[in-house]
């Protein structure tokens, strides 16, 4: 907030003289979604619109508008124009005087402009230079050998533009290689300095936290040094002003305070506790900037041990086993990234009981809204810096602009509790082909960033990249034993899980499983004749060569060939949901040797098959709702058909409190689910850990089958627990002792047997079942932010209840209608 502000958001023009275009835009925005909004562009998600949507990028772009200055605006002796964020190559011209040209998606620019200000009549344009053009540019100028895609997106070496790198495209993504601006623009006012940010650090001790604040303050001029400023810092209920005077040699200065909390209400990840969040705001020449910040500390744990070196995340002492996913932007026009998507993509990552995000590499800095949600939430933030997947160039200019952004970046975000980690990079050096001068190119943007980071924000760890094993030691990345781990490509992985379930790694960052979009999602971009994974449209919204030969083949492996395009669907991202759930379990079970898992990726970019378990549209995939039952914080897992181990029966417990459980597993007849056997036992945890109990192995042992064939039963397995704090704690989930293509699945005669409707407009859903239903999926058309409390379960024979948050107004007639029920 800054006083004397005058917002430029709004409508502006967008003109091409190349194409001859001139059309209304809205900043913040993009020039696509201008483009589409008067029809130059069609809908680029549909069918194969994509190709018809490539043009604009060879085409440069100018954003303009007039507009008048308020007189005591034009009064304050600095006037600064600032732009939140300008994709990307551009000159700034204010009334035909070149006032900057910019580079970087990801700087603010502030601009003293005042003297090139009127009253009336201004005219402010942003000439983007196009895209194809840019990189030709640098390419003339640094013709140097080196800048390289690993085959991610389909601009030539996009790695030369500091600009979201997925904008070309990605293996889940359509290329929309949009210019635009985003963010607020605006004028200010300034005296003697602007205030540029703020945050805290803290020391924690018995019963108090000394918290440091810390404004950072840009002189306007070369002659305001000497010059003093009233710096204003209220936190906690009090004001303390510190006087600060303007460096000689005008560089940039910080005024602090100290303030001290005592009885500190310490803020927690998702899970382990609360999350209170004390406000504060400094105020000085009339800008303010306001933040929330947590009281807490956040370690990286790297402690060496027999097999190497853990890795793991401790938050006000206690280990947080790290239950995560990636995040890539969440959608491909910049214009569509609303807060309302990204209240609600974050709000489930913590209704699916997960603590942790990492912000990818490949994709933004996010807006300031996300992080604000995630510090409410409860949610840490592996943040990388935005490199992926490419060699990016190490020329001195490319290396200060990439400082800069490093430097603002980490300035404008350090003060968020939820900020756990600075990482690098996305898998630069992840690439066994790296040649020895490649190695060093990407090793030397590393020191750059480390440095800056090391400037910006010394309370937090740099992790160099991800994968990698810790300081400079990227090239140690296939070591499991170190640091954290991309887990793909593992042998046969495509086919089925027993290779994950065979592996182990200190901390896996990414790992993941694809589906096609729901049918739903794929009646936004098909048409009835597309509706076959080999039509051109269905290949077009895979951006993965091989993907639908992979889902096939991970189908088949499990389940009986589907029949039908909608079953091959479903039965995509149940084998997802299945794959997700097995891995995840089985590495959770390995704590405390493995500290976290993050499969890839939460959310999507426009409508497409990928490792998402969130659709485009905010609909729940099934294998959200299997990641929200994994990621209890009490869970169990039978080890699975496949692991030639014989059989465990693993229960994990998550949280620092003792708990008293008790666990039964009862082997059921899959014709009518009578029990056939049963075995039991109490477990009790002091705090967290896992309690690993062997079971005779009902997949090869026929007695403790009861004497039913290995594909004639199940096994139901159920675990409850009181915690310390007397809460109550329950998982139950079905195994199969061989595939589920093997067994002959009775029709479980599913039926609704009621729906009430209840005051706060939910309603409970009663489910009956005549035989054993597996991978019971609830679905409401047309109601994608709709959400059940359950869902793709075992139901025993019985009736179930199930309820249902409607994200829309409907009748208890209308969700009947619209209710449908699906099972293997
Ligand atoms: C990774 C990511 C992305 C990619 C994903 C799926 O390793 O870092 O670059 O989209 O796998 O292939």
């Amino acid at each position: 907030m800054k006083t004397a502000i005058l917002s430029l958001n709004g409508i502006w023009a967008l003109s091409s003289r190349e194409a001859g275009i001139k059309c209304p835009a809205t900043v913040p925005g993009d020039n696509y979604t201008a483009l589409e909004a008067v029809g130059l562009l069609p809908d680029p998600y549909y069918r194969l619109n994509e190709a018809e949507c490539q043009w604009p990028v060879d085409k440069d772009w100018i954003f303009s508008r007039k507009f008048d200055v308020p007189c005591e605006l034009l009064a304050r002796p600095a006037v600064i124009l600032e732009f939140t964020s300008v994709d990307t190559v551009a000159d700034i011209v204010l009334n035909g005087h070149r006032v900057a040209h910019v580079e970087n998606e990801f700087r603010r620019w502030r601009l003293e402009v005042k003297p090139y200000l009127k009253a009336r009549g201004n005219r402010l344009e942003v000439r983007i230079r196009s895209i194809a053009g840019a990189i030709a540019d640098s390419e003339r100028k640094y013709p140097h050998d080196g800048v390289e895609s690993f085959g991610c997106n389909t601009l030539h070496q996009i790695e030369r533009l500091r600009k979201c790198q997925c904008s070309s495209g990605w293996d889940w993504g359509i290329s929309l290689p949009v210019s635009g601006i985003y963010g607020d623009t605006l004028l200010f006012g300034a005296d003697t300095a602007t205030l540029e940010y703020a945050w805290d650090e803290q020391r924690h001790s018995r019963d108090a936290v000394r918290v440091t604040l810390s404004a950072e303050l840009r002189p306007v001029d070369a002659a305001a040094a000497g010059d003093a400023v009233d710096v204003a810092f209220a936190f906690n209920g009090e004001t303390k002003t510190v006087h600060a005077v303007v460096p000689r040699d005008c560089a940039p200065f910080t005024a602090q305070a100290d303030f001290t909390v005592r009885n500190p209400e310490l803020w927690w990840p998702n899970g382990f506790g609360a999350q209170p969040l004390y406000p504060f705001r400094v105020t000085a020449g009339g800008q303010t900037i306001e933040r929330k910040i947590g009281l807490r500390t956040i370690e990286v744990v790297r402690e060496k041990d027999d097999e190497g070196e853990s890795f793991g995340f401790r938050v006000n002492g206690v280990d947080v086993f790290a239950k995560g996913v990636n995040w890539i932007p969440c959608e491909a026009h910049p214009s569509r990234r609303t807060d309302d998507r990204y209240a609600h993509l974050l709000q489930s990552v913590v209704d699916a009981n997960m603590n942790m995000v990492r912000v990818w590499g490949g994709g933004l800095y996010e807006h300031d809204f996300f992080y604000d949600e995630c510090d409410r939430l409860g949610i840490l933030v592996w943040q990388d810096m935005m490199f992926a997947c490419g060699m990016y160039p190490d020329w001195r200019e490319f290396q200060d602009n990439v400082r800069a952004e490093i430097r603002h970046q980490v300035k404008r975000l350090r003060s968020h509790p939820s900020i756990a980690l600075w990482c690098g990079d996305n898998e630069l050096f992840w690439c066994s082909y790296l040649t020895r001068s490649a190695y060093a190119l990407c090793d030397r943007l590393n020191c750059v960033e480390k440095d800056a980071i090391a400037e910006s924000d010394p309370s937090r760890t740099f992790w160099p990249s991800s994968p990698c094993s810790g300081d400079r030691a990227y090239e140690n990345n296939k070591d499991l034993n170190v640091g954290d781990a991309h887990l793909w490509g593992l042998p046969g992985g495509d086919h089925c899980v027993d290779s994950y379930l065979g592996s182990r790694a200190r901390f896996i960052s990414e790992f993941g499983f694809g589906s096609l979009p729901s049918l739903e999602s794929i009646a936004t971009f098909a048409e009835p004749g597309d509706l076959n994974l080999t039509s051109p449209v269905m290949e077009n919204h895979t951006k993965k060569q091989g993907a639908y030969a992979s889902f096939l083949s991970m189908i088949s492996h499990y389940f009986r060939m589907p029949e039908t395009f909608a079953r091959t669907v479903w039965l995509s991202q149940v084998k997802q949901a299945y794959a997700l759930q097995t891995v995840t379990e089985n590495w959770h079970a390995q704590m405390p040797y493995t500290r976290g898992s993050m499969y890839w990726q939460l959310n999507q970019w426009w409508p497409v098959s990928d490792w998402s378990s969130i659709e485009h549209n905010g609909s729940w995939k099934p294998s959200h709702y299997a990641m929200r039952r994994v990621c209890k914080p009490l869970s169990a897992s039978l080890s699975p058909a496949g692991q030639g181990k014989g059989r465990f029966f693993r229960v994990v417990w998550d949280l620092p409190l003792k708990l008293a459980a008790t666990m039964r597993v009862s082997v059921r007849a899959l014709d009518d689910g009578r029990e056939v056997a049963s075995f039991g036992a109490a477990v009790k945890f002091s705090g967290a850990g896992v309690k690993t109990l062997r079971l005779p192995d009902f997949t090869s042992d026929a007695r403790a089958r009861g004497g039913l064939a290995a594909n004639a039963c199940f096994a139901y397995a159920e675990v409850c627990g009181t915690d310390g704090l007397g809460r109550t704690h329950t998982f139950a989930d079905a195994v199969f002792a061989d595939l589920f293509r093997n067994c002959d699945i009775p029709d479980p005669g599913l039926a609704v047997s009621e729906v009430r409707k209840l005051q706060d407009g939910s309603f409970d859903i009663g489910v009956s079942a005549k035989a054993p239903s597996f991978f019971t999926w609830l679905h409401v058309a047309d109601d994608p932010l709709g959400r059940f409390d359950d869902n793709l379960v075992a139901l025993l024979p019985g009736k179930r209840f199930f309820r249902y948050r409607p994200g829309v107004n409907l009748t208890t007639a209308a969700l009947r209608r619209r209710l449908t029920l699906t099972h293997l």
